[in-house]
């Protein structure tokens, strides 16, 4: 059976496998996550964007992975604000604040005059739900790629316009379990800035074909370390951004 297959079969029967074999370049991966993705897409998930990894230094020092990654969303992933998620949909999810940015426009990342953070017209706090479908979360840089790099959900908060609300480079960021402070953290975290994040997607957008679009939603990566998701309400603030919550549901 070949990666893409294992790893879509991981996500479906929420089955961790073993890492993929040392030979996998990173090129390699990246064909291997657009092959899971083309699976996903096959049975009616329709793409709404893109995801950052490892833009903070937190989660690549959790992770042992020093390389920003990036992964795609599909529609399937979305959890509503407020809403909830059954843990039993998942291998052994954690959870994590983010930033989400959507864009106006396409942007063609082989268009040498190409700008992301131009195209940015709203932004929202954010948390992603990962899933690594690797045992005991444990991978290198080429595993993760390929395993889309272990995007599983994510929930978005109100979107603000992007004009209007200021600048994003030193935000508070903080995630409350049921009502109790978990983590702390800022935007700063993020590549010093979000949007120094949102402007090096674009090369990996360019080398690795993935398509940025009117309307799609993309998360800049994690401020802060990821936790067990597990049931309970997860509540992420972004300082003068606003909130966004999720529940955790057992079975
Ligand atoms: C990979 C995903 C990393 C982030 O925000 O840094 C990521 C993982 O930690 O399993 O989404
Ligand atoms: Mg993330």
């Amino acid at each position: 059976m070949n990666a893409a297959t294992r790893l879509d079969d991981a996500q479906q029967h929420r089955e961790a496998i073993p890492q993929l074999d040392e030979a996998v370049s990173l090129a390699d991966a990246y064909r291997i996550q657009h092959e899971v993705l083309a699976r996903r897409h096959a049975r009616g998930e329709r793409p709404v964007g893109a995801k950052l990894g490892f833009t903070s230094r937190a989660k690549m020092v959790q992770m042992g992975v020093s390389e920003i990654i990036v992964g795609q969303l599909t529609d399937a992933m979305l959890v509503p604000d407020g809403g909830s998620a059954r843990l039993g949909d998942y291998i052994h999810p954690r959870i994590e604040p983010e930033v989400a940015f959507r864009l106006g426009a396409d942007v063609d990342p082989d268009d040498p005059r190409a700008d992301v953070v131009s195209a940015i017209v709203a932004v929202a706090p954010a948390m992603e739900i990962i899933d690594s479908r690797y045992k005991d979360f444990s991978f290198n840089l080429a595993d993760v790629v390929a395993d889309n790099t272990s995007a599983a959900g994510f929930v978005i908060g109100a979107w603000q316009s992007f004009e209007t609300a200021g600048d994003l480079g030193n935000r508070a960021v903080r995630m409350a379990v049921d009502g109790a402070e978990r983590l702390a953290g800022s935007t700063a975290a993020i590549l010093g800035h979000p949007l120094t994040a949102m402007a090096a997607l674009l090369g990996l957008a360019r080398r690795y074909a993935i398509p940025l679009r009117a309307g799609d939603i993309v998360l800049a990566g994690a401020a802060t370390e990821a936790i067990p998701f597990a049931p309970g309400h997860y509540e992420t603030r972004v300082n003068a951004l606003g909130s966004v919550s999720v529940r955790g549901l057992d079975g």
